[in-house]
């Protein structure tokens, strides 16, 4: 056998065991040394594959994809900075649990570390964020290669789902020639063959010895709460809110626990916390007798102050499978088990206990009804960010999904993502808070075919323009709400505002460029509303545009950090006037 059909057999067996894995989508970057995995990849036919250029925007769209279709996504790349300029997405995968496969071609051995061109060191290049890297053997078609290499497809798949999801990394050493021959018989092996490698896996389970006990403790108090911070499992919020609802408690749902919104029951969730949390005196008249929270820890800066000061509480944190996230140094009780099977377990225990409303539950739904009204308030024509955020949630479709930059995009979603049986999916990379690569996960997402809506500010949107190829060159659906400040919103509500000297050089960093330019570039459509009106009508033709629409709206961010310091000291005003004294 010669060298072009062992190089074929042995990655023609790969890819195709990565499909009968479930592998559907590979993000390609091109490059001559991975052109073996290219080209099988493109020949494969039930893998479809996204050409994008830069690699560290395919990165991030694979990401946006992965986490859109809860699926594993590969990535394929060249060697050298090709492969570094994946740490991002990577990083942001590892620390938001997101199945990807980043593929590195490399060098052969003989050429690493002589000089040779397009060449670092590839091993173990992402460090701990990959929960598993693997140095390939070089190809050959011997029986035991073909099954290595099928073997380690499998378990690269099953690497990234397991327990926690997250990225792995495979780095395959490739000698020229690197064309391979598609006419070789039975090109991808036997073609009924059964998966080389299954897996059976198993949710896990408390005893209902310890779920009774648990149970009976928590609903011998009365002042409990619920927390839904960002998690992705669409069916926790019927199973959470049966259970809130029996116990009398109130849910403080964060945007990101796809709970606020939905057809299940969302009479006692509490959706605007980080509103009236704000003000210390309230938060100290709503002292918990304990916390059993659900995914990460919320967005909001108001409810980290509400658990640190409230180091006495116990909180109960529940992982489906493992994990510690819990940044305020509590003492906390994990509880590792399947949240679905854990809610349904104390409420078939604890559902005698509550039944009329408690006053803990009746004040908290009072607050939060304050501040609601404060929120939803009719303001002037004045496009604000606030106002933005809330007209969006007004016309943004039934059964879409809503990807959120950081900064000020996902704290203005917090506080006006408010309870209604919309049917949205909220995305967002806060694994790492990242202001970059969100275009192109907004867009990665959007290759789904599902409708998304990407909201961001300026600096975002700049920092990942090269995403918007993306776009334009496979004609996906996407609108994109950019938030034009002028710079970096958020930090005009840090202490760094007061040193007015270097502010704006540092921190405020305004562009000053105008984006219509690039969108014709990529062949967007361009919206910049100048009032609500303006803004309800272009969103809705963006919806009806076929293609990426790009609706910008300016805003001043002084005039920002006015109107929610305003909203914020209304509602503590009058919470502390009429509620609390
Ligand atoms: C990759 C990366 N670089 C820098 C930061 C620090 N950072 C956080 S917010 C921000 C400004 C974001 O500006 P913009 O996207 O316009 O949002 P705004 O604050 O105006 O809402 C920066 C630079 C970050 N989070 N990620
Ligand atoms: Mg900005």
């Amino acid at each position: 056998m010669n060298h072009t059909e062992h190089l074929t057999r042995y990655i023609a067996n790969f890819v195709d065991e990565l499909s009968k894995s479930g592998l559907t989508d590979v993000v390609i970057s091109p490059g001559s040394r991975s052109t073996p995995l290219a080209l099988l990849f493109a020949e494969h036919p039930d893998i479809g594959e996204w050409i994008v250029l830069d690699e560290r925007s395919a990165a991030f769209f694979g990401l946006g994809l992965a986490k859109q279709t809860k699926r594993p996504v590969a990535l394929l790349c060249s060697s050298g900075t090709a492969a570094a300029n994946y740490f991002p997405a990577i990083v942001e995968a590892h620390q938001s649990r997101v199945p990807l496969i980043a593929l590195t071609a490399d060098r052969p051995h003989e050429l690493r570390d002589v000089g040779a061109p397009q060449a670092i060191d590839q091993i173990k290049l992402f460090g701990d964020y990959v929960k598993s890297f693997h140095e390939m053997a070089l190809p050959d078609s011997s029986e035991t290669s073909l099954s290595y290499v099928r073997t380690r497809a499998a378990r690269a798949i099953n690497q990234a789902l397991s327990g926690n999801a997250g990225p792995v990394h495979l780095n395959f050493p490739f000698r020229e020639p690197l064309i391979p021959d598609f006419s070789l018989e039975n090109l991808w092996g036997e073609p009924l063959r059964e998966p080389y490698t299954i897996w059976h896996e198993g949710k896990k389970k408390l005893s209902e010895e310890f779920v009774k006990l648990l149970a009976d403790k928590l609903t011998s108090t009365k002042k409990g709460i619920i927390v839904c911070g960002p998690q992705v499992d669409e069916d926790l919020a019927e199973a959470v809110t049966l259970l809130a609802n029996a116990w009398g408690v109130p849910v403080l749902a964060d945007p990101l626990s796809q709970i606020r919104t939905g057809a299940h029951s969302t009479e006692n969730i509490i959706e605007s916390y980080d509103a009236f949390l704000r003000g210390g005196k309230i938060r100290s008249t709503l002292k918990p007798d304990y916390i059993l929270r659900f995914g990460a820890m919320p967005v909001s800066k108001a409810y980290l102050f509400y658990v640190k000061e409230n180091p006495d509480v116990t909180q109960y944190v529940v992982e489906s499978s493992a994990g510690y996230r819990e940044p305020v140094g509590n003492p906390t009780e994990f509880i590792f088990a399947d949240p679905i099977s854990l809610c349904s377990g104390l409420l078939e225990f604890g559902a005698h206990l509550q039944r009329e409303e408690s006053e803990w539950l009746a004040l908290w739904k009072k607050l939060n009804a304050i501040a609601k009204t404060h929120l939803v308030k009719a303001s002037d024509e004045i496009l604000t960010e606030g106002e933005t955020v809330k007209q969006l949630m007004e016309v943004i479709p039934n059964n879409s999904s809503l990807y959120v930059g950081n900064s000020m995009a996902i704290r203005d979603v917090d506080t006006f993502l408010l309870t209604g049986p919309k049917n949205l999916r909220l995305l967002a990379n806060r694994g790492a808070n990242g202001i970059d690569g969100m275009v192109s996960s907004g867009i990665g997402a959007a290759a789904s075919g599902q409708p998304v809506t990407l909201l961001l500010g300026d600096l975002s949107f700049f920092h990942d323009m090269n995403g918007l190829l993306a776009a334009k060159h496979y004609k996906l659906n996407i609108t994109i709400l950019v938030v034009n400040n002028n710079g970096g919103g958020i930090f005009s509500f840090l202490p760094q505002a007061k040193q007015e000297k270097h502010f704006e050089a540092l921190f405020g960093t305004p562009l000053n460029i105008e984006f219509e330019q690039a969108i014709n570039m990529y062949g967007g459509f361009y919206h910049n509303p100048m009032n609500i009106d303006e803004l309800k009508e272009a969103l809705l033709k963006s919806y009806e545009e076929k293609g990426l629409s790009i609706v910008e709206v300016k805003t001043d961010r002084t005039e920002n950090l006015h109107w929610h310091r305003d909203i914020w000291r209304d509602i503590e005003e009058e919470i502390l006037k009429s509620v609390i004294d």
